[in-house]
């Protein structure tokens, strides 16, 4: 096939540039000393300054690529899915470029082409990655899969210009930088988390943190659904649980909740950026907006009042009640049937009022109600106390040693690891940062580099990488009231956690991920995402529109 001699034939010719990941001053050496026609080389970034920094890459600035008036995105015919990534390549390019970037799908691709192929990639790419070759007649990008696809669209827009996010037309130019990379994930999942219940987001704010997850290669986002302040998804069978108990948020203003129809709503625009939602239902724990909702859940028949103060661990479920396991059924049940994923989140942690014994009983029970409704229980790794197989449990305390979870680990609990003292994203960044009432502090600051500076492979000592599902970086909103805020705390620590979860560990340094995560700075004031002006970083001025 045309397509493939073509990419083989370039390959060869790179073999004398190869740059191992985390060259970066032999990438600016090159960069800086090699000019080739008709491409303005000044304006050329590197095919490394990636986040999530990428598995190989072999930077060759000699032979860039410039998108023009008369670039074509070029897709490979018969696939749907491929069509669909190529008009959202299409759809982000456009505004900046003012170019019209057509969408053909064709056999054989002329040059002046962005090519999105599902055939001739390394195999090593897997199910979520790709192959991207850069040269001066076009780019290819090739995957397995359209989530491949995907993956590469987020490395091409990253070397591009950052005014390329802008949303209304710029100078340009438009120069993707020579090379090739060969790209895919160190773990299957890379998880980020939204506690919509302490406050409530809407649709479109959540829409919005899952484009900013895709941009890093995150692919599932974890709902925090349900809590003491506010019950946030419809259940049809138990409807007072939202317009009663979803009414109010922390501090006691109008919080809000999610319709069937607005859930159902962001799952498909979540699979749009190959963005899996998992939506939690915590209990028996957190549950005092059920409570306060339903007087016949209590033991004593008599419902608590609401409440919107931020303490935990008061509340519990009635575990000898059977209507308890009625409940927890129809809302797993209606739960399920909107849910794609095979997983439901139930949560598990703090219901400290609980004994053990009675811990266990209902653990037990809810765990087979998940599993009845053809799902599998994910828990917060308390859930370990009532061990069934196939449940995943996600570490959350702060610290490395956690016996439990490393013979849970070796008796084939696979875990996602979301240590608390590097990964939750409402901790402080530093005293009073990034403002005196946003953000928690009970497991440490968090600045980027403790966000960066662990190993999920290795952080709990006994859990070894086969075990590790990979990294989640959950985000609880206790003292977040809106996107604005969110976007606070997630950057620029998210990237971090994300590269932490995708790029191999080789490429792990500290000093070569702060470089590359400074470019994300302009990126993200274009885009109009708030961020930390964390002082670890030499974050750059914004480009000047020429
Ligand atoms: C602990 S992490 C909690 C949440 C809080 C969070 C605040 C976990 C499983 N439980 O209920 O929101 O700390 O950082």
């Amino acid at each position: 096939m045309r397509v493939s001699s073509a990419h083989r034939h370039t390959r060869a010719r790179r073999l004398a540039v190869a740059l191992t990941v985390g060259a970066m001053a032999l990438t600016s050496i090159l960069l800086g000393a090699t000019t080739s026609a008709g491409v303005d080389q000044a304006s050329a970034g590197s095919l490394h300054d990636v986040v999530p920094v990428p598995a190989e890459v072999e930077a060759d600035p000699g032979d860039s690529f410039r998108i023009t008036q008369t670039t074509r995105i070029a897709v490979v015919p018969g696939s749907t899915a491929a069509a669909t990534v190529g008009r959202y390549l299409r759809d982000i390019l456009r505004p900046a470029t003012g170019y019209g970037l057509p969408v053909t799908q064709a056999d054989g691709f002329g040059p002046n082409t962005i090519q999105l192929l599902l055939s001739g990639a390394d195999p090593r790419v897997g199910q979520e990655g790709y192959d991207l070759d850069v040269t001066a007649d076009g780019v290819v990008l090739s995957a397995q899969t359209a989530a491949g696809l995907f993956a590469g669209i987020q490395t091409l827009r990253q070397v591009l210009p950052p005014t390329i996010e802008a949303d209304d037309r710029q100078p340009g130019p438009w120069v993707v930088p020579g090379g090739s990379i060969v790209d895919f994930p160190r773990f299957a999942y890379r998880g980020a988390h939204l506690d919509v219940a302490r406050h409530f987001f809407t649709v479109d704010e959540v829409k919005q943190y899952i484009d900013e997850l895709a941009l890093y290669k995150i692919n599932t986002l974890h709902l925090h659904l349900t809590d003491d302040q506010g019950w946030r998804i419809q259940i049809n069978s138990w409807p007072r649980l939202t317009t009663f108990g979803g009414e109010f948020e922390v501090g006691g203003t109008p919080g809000g909740y999610y319709t069937q129809a607005d859930f159902s709503e962001i799952v498909a625009y979540a699979q749009s950026r190959f963005v899996t939602i998992i939506p939690e239902i915590d209990m028996p724990g957190h549950t005092n907006a059920a409570l306060a909702s339903y007087a016949e859940l209590n033991c004593d028949g008599v419902a608590p009042p609401r409440r919107f103060d931020i303490a935990v661990g008061y509340s519990s479920l009635c575990v000898d009640l059977e209507l308890t396991y009625q409940f927890v059924d129809d809302v797993i049940r209606e739960v399920a049937a909107l849910t794609p994923a095979p997983y439901i989140h139930i949560g598990g942690d703090e219901a400290l009022t609980l004994p053990v014994e009675g811990y266990i009983q209902f653990m037990d029970r809810a765990q087979a109600i998940v599993r009845s409704h053809g799902k599998l229980p994910i828990g917060w790794h308390q859930i370990l106390q009532a061990p069934a197989a196939g449940t995943v449990a996600q570490y959350w305390f702060p610290g490395s040693d956690a016996p439990d979870v490393a013979a849970a680990a070796a008796a084939g609990t696979r875990i996602i690891m979301s240590p608390a003292d590097h990964t939750y994203l409402d901790m402080k960044y530093a005293p009073g940062q990034p403002a005196p009432d946003i953000g928690l502090q009970w497991a440490g600051f968090i600045e980027v580099q403790d966000a960066y500076g662990w190993d999920p492979g290795t952080f709990v000592n006994g859990v070894s990488e086969s075990s590790v599902w990979g990294p989640e970086a959950p985000l609880w909103s206790e003292t977040l009231l809106d996107l604005s805020y969110i976007e606070l705390m997630a950057f620029p620590r998210l990237p971090a956690i994300a590269e932490l979860g995708w790029s191999p560990w080789s490429t792990h340094d500290w000093e070569d991920f702060r470089d590359r995560l400074a470019l994300q700075g302009p990126r993200w004031e274009v885009m109009g995402i708030n961020f930390y002006r964390s002082p670890q970083i030499a974050w750059p001025a914004l480009q000047p529109a020429a």
